[in-house]
């Protein structure tokens, strides 16, 4: 498996899946949440909640993953994951790994070989970038993850791409 820490809009990936950091309700929000709805167009949304009437009537729970169709967006798939709330007192790191190794999870039953991950859980929700790293190293470090050849790390700003670089690229 190849593993690239880079910066920029997660948005913009050719990848099979991009990993969204939503939130429970699945119909949108700010920071990469926001920009991937708006990059995927109006479909995302809708699928979103046919999702949520259909399958998920209390929401997705934090720390699991649900896949949708991608838009307009150049990726396959939208993964979505619900990172834990540090700002509302949901401070366990485990729930974080959790994310990271459900939206693998969920990328391997769809056959995705490449994968985004932005840094979920840094923004509105509060995490260090360096936990955020620890908790995705941990996770491919479980793996074979077969299947899954090309794992990328999108950072939105310098000081998020030092800390993965750190974390997840080999000395
Ligand atoms: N590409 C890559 N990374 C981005 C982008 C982008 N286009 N935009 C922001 N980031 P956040 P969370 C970075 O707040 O902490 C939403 O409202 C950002 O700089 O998006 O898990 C949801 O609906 C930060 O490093 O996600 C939830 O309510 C990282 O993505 C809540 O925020 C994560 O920040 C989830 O909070």
């Amino acid at each position: 498996m190849h593993i690239t820490v880079t910066e920029g809009d997660i948005t913009d990936e050719a990848v099979d899946a991009v990993v969204n950091a939503a939130n429970s309700s699945l119909l949108g929000g700010g920071g990469v949440d926001g920009a991937i709805h708006r990059a995927a167009g109006p479909s995302l949304l809708e699928e979103c909640r046919t999702l949520r009437q259909q399958d998920l009537p209390d929401g997705l729970p934090a720390g699991d993953a649900v896949a949708t169709g991608a838009g307009q967006m150049p990726a396959r798939w939208i993964i979505h994951t619900v990172g834990p709330n540090r700002r509302a007192g949901e401070t366990d790191p485990e729930v974080l790994a959790s994310c990271f190794r459900r939206s693998l999870e969920t990328a391997a039953e769809l056959s995705a070989e490449s994968v985004a991950f932005p840094a979920i859980g840094a923004g509105v929700y509060g995490w260090e970038a360096r936990d955020v790293a620890r908790a995705a190293r941990r996770v491919l470090d479980e793996g074979p993850w077969t299947g899954i050849d090309d794992v990328r790390f999108v950072l939105f700003d310098a000081d998020t791409r030092k800390v993965f670089e750190r974390t997840l690229t080999p000395r």
